[in-house]
C-alpha cells in the first residue's frame, strides 16, 4: 500500500494516523505540492484528477483521492467505524461538516497565514476565521454533552475532526474560548498510536 502525501498536509495527517493507529504499514511517496507535483499530466490521469494530496493506493494502480473518502475505506471493517447504520450515518455527518464547515474555513486561513498568501487584514480572510470560529462553536456545543463525537468512544471521525480543529490557532482561530472542544483534543491526543505534531511547512512553501 502507497500513500502520496505532502507531510505538513493536515489532510494527509489524518490518514497517516489511521494507518498508525490501526498498525498498517505502507510506503509513503512524497508529492511536493508546491513544485506542481500533484499536478502532472500523470498525477492528474492516474491519482487523482483534482490534483491534490493525499492519495492512496491500496493495491497497485488503484488510487483513492480525498481524505475522508480514504479514512472511510481504511476504516471498513474496524473498531474505528460502527457497524450500526444509525451511527454510522452520524460518522458521515460529521465528516461532511469538516469539509463543509472545518476545512475550508480554517485549513484555507490556516495555509493562507503561514504562507503569507492574504495580509491580516484581508476582507476574505477574516470572513474565513470567523467562518472557523462559528464552526468551533457548533463543536463545542456538541462536545459539550459527548466524550466523542460519535457513539461517546473514539471513532474516524474524531481523527477527522482532530486535524485542522486543532491547528485553529495557526488559522487566526483561537481555542481558549472552547473549553469542551480543548478537552475533547486532550482525549484524542491520549489515544494509543497519535501520530504527534503536524510538521511545518517547507521552505518552499511560498513560491506559488
Ligand atoms: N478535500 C480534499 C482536499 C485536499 C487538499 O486540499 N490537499 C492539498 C494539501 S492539504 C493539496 O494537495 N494542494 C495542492 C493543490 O491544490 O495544488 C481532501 O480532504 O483530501
Amino acid at each position: 500500500m502507497r500513500l502520496y502525501d505532502y507531510l505538513p498536509s493536515a489532510n494527509g495527517y489524518k490518514v497517516r494516523t489511521l494507518l498508525k493507529q490501526l498498525g498498517l504499514a505502507y510506503e509513503l511517496v512524497p508529492v511536493d505540492i508546491f513544485a506542481g507535483e500533484s499536478h502532472t499530466a500523470d498525477f492528474h490521469a492516474n491519482k487523482n484528477p483534482d490534483g491534490r494530496i493525499p492519495v492512496l493506493e491500496p493495491e497497485p494502480g488503484r488510487f483513492l483521492a480525498e481524505s475522508n473518502a480514504i479514512l472511510l475505506f481504511l476504516a471498513e471493517g474496524t473498531r474505528f467505524l460502527p457497524e450500526d447504520r444509525f451511527a454510522r450515518a452520524q460518522v458521515h455527518q460529521w465528516m461532511f461538516f469538516e469539509q463543509n464547515a472545518v476545512e475550508p474555513n480554517i485549513g484555507t486561513a490556516r495555509f493562507w497565514l503561514l504562507t503569507g498568501r492574504q495580509p491580516l487584514e484581508s476582507d476574505v480572510l477574516r470572513n474565513r476565521i470567523q467562518n472557523g470560529e462559528r464552526a468551533l462553536a457548533t463543536l463545542e456545543r456538541h462536545l459539550g454533552k459527548h466524550p466523542f463525537l460519535v457513539e461517546e468512544r473514539y471513532t474516524v471521525a474524531d481523527i477527522c475532526l482532530f486535524a485542522y480543529v486543532h491547528l485553529a490557532p495557526e488559522a487566526g482561530v483561537a481555542l481558549t474560548p472552547f473549553p469542551a472542544i480543548t478537552t475533547w483534543l486532550e482525549r484524542v491526543k491520549a489515544q494509543p498510536g497519535f501520530l504527534g505534531p503536524v510538521p511545518p511547512y517547507s521552505a518552499n512553501a511560498h513560491v506559488r
